[in-house]
């Protein structure tokens, strides 16, 4: 058991001022149980919550921190650039050197708009998408989550080519109505979809590696057909690249697996720490973009200074050569020896890894898609999560949320997550 009582008082008093106590629904902890651990700091890859406890975590902020928590030469980035003001509404030099480094690492993307969030980025794109075909429906897989965009927070309809369903209170049925949801890993879906309603669909968007469903690679050559399909009747072809884009290569899951999207989004690991999302793509499409074209985008913190130093300083580390090398190396040595335990102790499961980005399912069924990972046993995850924390080590709250290793995660740690894990699945 974690001694968490000033967790515990802090939870109580932000559960009256803010709903659910939390900023973002995932760190309530509803899917695990219990109360959430209120943190003082971080550090590398340890996390100290403000009851003192010390944990290796796995969540890095739900991805942004590769380099590991308060990285000396971001945080000197940052402390740098502030002395001379935070924000001016105004451009300045160092979104033109972050673009730069985002343009430069992925070949798809001629040009690129900085904005504050993942969900601006793929809101935007989606409306860039629309305004570029002229079409309104789109397609969106299944299980894969692109933030909390209203066109976006919609479920599978009753058969493939119906409209999709609002997954959120709020969201009018109608603006569920040009939305169109099919499996992950199925193009044949894709083709009955596009066929049902030719020359009204504006895009495809998906996230290359599936990240917020558990972690789902795309089987072979499902990428390339989606990119072959979408070419062929005109369709955008949007890559979600907020979680894998700098993670699993430094060109992304666009490098990993040789496929280019149309229009790209960013986020998470490219403001270091600090609120930024990017999307960007082809020029005939970014060029629609205001104020030169006619769909409209503005954020009054697009592009500050402080958020701009901290990619920066992130992106050029990551530029480095062996850095992916070292990620894939302790990645798998993480995940190996998960799997290896998992299968001593006869524990039900299927593990999924895509370089620093990892998952273990409680399920003995192949996770694919959606409807397989849902197959997973999430009590038991739930236990496998408490049990972990009881021995510092800090996984995601969700069995359906990415692992993610950091270049700051030691041989050390490493070992201590394997014992940790080795203890938990001999109790499970
Ligand atoms: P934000 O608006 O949260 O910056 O990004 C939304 C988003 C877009 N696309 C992908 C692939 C994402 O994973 C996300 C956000 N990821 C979640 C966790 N899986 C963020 C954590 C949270 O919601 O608190």
């Amino acid at each position: 058991m974690v001694n968490n009582f000033r967790s515990l008082q802090a939870w109580e008093t932000s559960q009256q001022l803010i709903p659910g106590g939390v900023n973002s629904p995932v760190r309530a902890f509803k899917s695990v149980g219990g109360s959430p651990l209120f943190i003082r700091r971080a550090q590398g890859s340890k996390i100290y919550d403000i009851d003192g406890n010390q944990y290796i975590d796995y969540v890095g902020s739900w991805g942004p921190l590769l380099l590991g928590h308060a990285d000396p030469i971001v945080l000197s980035a940052i402390s740098e650039v502030m002395k001379d003001g935070t924000s001016f509404g105004a451009p300045t030099e160092l979104e033109i050197e972050l673009a730069n480094l985002v343009i430069s690492a992925v070949k798809s993307v001629d040009q690129i708009r900085m904005v504050n969030s993942g969900t601006e980025a793929t809101m935007t794109a989606i409306r860039l998408a629309r305004g570029y075909t002229k079409r309104d429906k789109i397609i969106k897989i299944e299980g894969c989550y692109h933030g909390h965009v209203d066109c976006l927070l919609v479920k599978a309809g009753s058969g493939l080519t119906t409209f999709g369903l609002p997954d959120s209170e709020g969201v009018p049925t109608e603006f569920a109505h040009h939305t169109l949801t099919v499996p992950f890993n199925d193009v044949d879906s894709v083709q009955q979809v596009i066929e049902a309603y030719p020359d009204q669909i504006a895009c495809l968007i998906l996230e290359p590696i599936a990240g917020n469903m558990g972690v789902i690679p795309p089987k072979d050559g499902y990428l390339e057909e989606l990119r072959r399909v979408t070419t062929e009747y005109g369709i955008v072809l949007i890559f979600d690249e907020v979680m894998t884009g700098f993670r699993v290569a430094y060109g992304g899951a666009q490098e990993l697996y040789g496929v280019d999207a149309d229009l790209t989004c960013f986020g998470k690991i490219i403001g270091g720490g600090l609120p930024v999302g990017a999307y960007g793509g082809k020029k005939d499409i970014m060029q629609c973009v205001s104020p030169i074209g006619e769909v409209y985008q503005a954020g009054t913190l697009s592009g500050n200074p402080l958020a701009m130093a901290a990619g920066i300083a992130t992106l050029k580390q990551l530029s480095q050569p062996e850095v992916y090398a070292q990620l894939e190396e302790t990645s798998g040595v993480i995940s190996d020896g998960i799997k290896h335990s998992a299968k001593n102790h006869s524990i039900s499961s299927f593990h999924n890894r895509v370089g620093s980005m990892m998952i273990c399912y409680f399920t003995s069924q192949e996770v694919i898609d959606y409807e397989t990972a849902k197959t997973s046993d999430t009590s038991k995850f739930s236990k496998y999560f408490w049990g972990l924390l009881g021995q510092g080590v800090y996984v995601a709250p969700s069995q359906f949320e990415a692992g993610f290793v950091s270049l700051a995660h030691t041989a050390e740690d490493v070992e201590s997550t394997i014992r940790a894990v080795d203890n938990v699945f001999s109790n499970l």
